[in-house]
């Protein structure tokens, strides 16, 4: 069994930060589950294009209000996300994440990630990335 807190995790090189956006990374490619688990704050009144040609992601919102406008071949829908709210991108669907007041999201990834990723010029991961976790 693997058992972790998310505030000393906090503490530790599994709090990645980026522009828009901070997320723990409780679970990754290393502990060799399958899957990998963040808790993820999104900033207040941030835009974020995302488009994650190699993972599958299931969001669920704990706090917050936001939305979610997906993105497609001249079409666009827009999703209201509260809490409670779960969005999965199960068809690596372009989109764009609005944090109307700040957003805590807990998300899964999978293939999972291997810690380090932040969003490249596409709002994406690549498949490889530095590990935090020897081996991972
Ligand atoms: C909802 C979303 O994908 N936000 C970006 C951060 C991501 N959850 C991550 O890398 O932990």
């Amino acid at each position: 069994m693997i058992v972790r807190t998310l505030q000393e995790a906090e503490k530790t090189d599994r709090r990645v930060v980026s522009d828009n956006w901070e997320s723990t990374r409780l679970l990754l490619r290393g502990d060799n589950t399958g899957f990998s688990f963040h808790i993820t704050t999104i900033y207040q009144g941030t835009e974020t294009p995302i488009w994650y040609k190699n993972h599958i992601e299931s969001v669920y919102c704990m706090d917050g209000e936001g939305e979610v406008e997906v993105l497609g071949q001249g079409k666009s829908k827009i999703h209201p996300i509260g809490p409670g709210t779960t969005y999965i991108l199960d068809k690596h669907d372009r989109h764009l994440l609005r944090a109307k007041t700040e957003l805590k999201l807990a998300c899964v990834f999978n293939p999972p990630l291997c810690g380090k990723e932040v969003h490249d010029e596409n709002g994406g991961y690549p498949l490889e990335a530095e590990a935090i976790i020897e081996g991972g």
